[in-house]
């Protein structure tokens, strides 16, 4: 999070995944869903992309949003470049650009045949993030393309999350912090909670900082989704 003399606030948000997965498709999505100004945030500006020719994503695309009813408050929304070898852009766009990474909302190509490759990226993930998921970054997850045949579903992932850690059982406190799992859809005629997955990621965001001083609130009252709309 990076606060201006002016007041203004800037967090930061990231698609994080493996290449393919649909980061690029969603921020695109996002900002057609979002552009009328008929939500609570609002783009501010034009999508930035930075392409290969083949269309993959070279090294990140970006967006800004505003939320319309705290003003003040922006997020600087960026998708991290997929592709294996990559790996050191990925912790440069996720811990250098603009500023650390407020929270992650993580990709997952729900083919199953992609579960291993999303699974490489998730431990990536967890090994930049130094145990700080959920604890400091909130962590949305978005099992996307659930239109196609042969997908995996919450249970498959939950099993992963649990094996590695992130993700807490019912008597810790860190317990109602879990990642949210959305099955999405990014195609723009198909869509599917493109934009609530965002919007909750937006609302944690607010939740870790204005109330849990960059932590996950331990107070129960703060778990109510009624507490802060942004
Ligand atoms: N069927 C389906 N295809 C998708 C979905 N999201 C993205 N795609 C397609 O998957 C491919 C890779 O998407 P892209 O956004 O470039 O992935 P990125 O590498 O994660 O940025 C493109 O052909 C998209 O049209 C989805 O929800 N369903
Ligand atoms: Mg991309």
């Amino acid at each position: 999070m990076v606060q201006y003399k002016d007041g203004n606030i800037y967090m930061k948000v990231v698609y994080y995944g493996m290449g393919g997965s649909g980061k690029t498709t969603i921020l695109k999505t996002l900002y057609q869903l979002t552009k009328d100004g008929k939500r609570e945030i609002v783009p501010v500006s034009e999508l930035q992309q930075i392409d290969r020719t083949s269309g993959a994503t070279l090294y990140f695309d970006r967006g800004i949003f505003q939320s319309k009813k705290e003003k003040k408050i922006y997020y600087r929304v960026y998708t991290v470049a997929g592709q294996k070898s990559f790996s050191q852009l990925r912790t440069k766009v996720f811990n250098n650009l603009d500023a650390e990474t407020d929270t992650v909302i993580f990709v997952v190509d729900s083919q199953t045949k992609f579960f291993e490759d999303n699974i490489e990226f998730l431990l990536e993930l967890k090994n930049l993030t130094n145990d700080k998921l959920i604890k400091n970054i909130p962590f949305i997850i978005m099992l996307n393309k659930q239109d196609l045949k042969e997908v995996i579903n919450d249970n498959d992932l939950i099993q992963i999350l649990k094996q590695e850690n992130l993700w807490y059982d019912p008597n810790h406190q860190l317990n109602r912090w879990n990642p949210l799992i959305y099955k999405t859809c990014a195609l723009i005629d198909q869509e599917k909670d493109i934009y609530r997955s965002f919007y909750e990621a937006a609302r944690r965001t607010g939740l870790y900082h204005i109330y849990g001083d960059g932590e996950a609130p331990i107070d129960k009252r703060f778990s109510d989704p009624s507490i802060l709309t942004m």
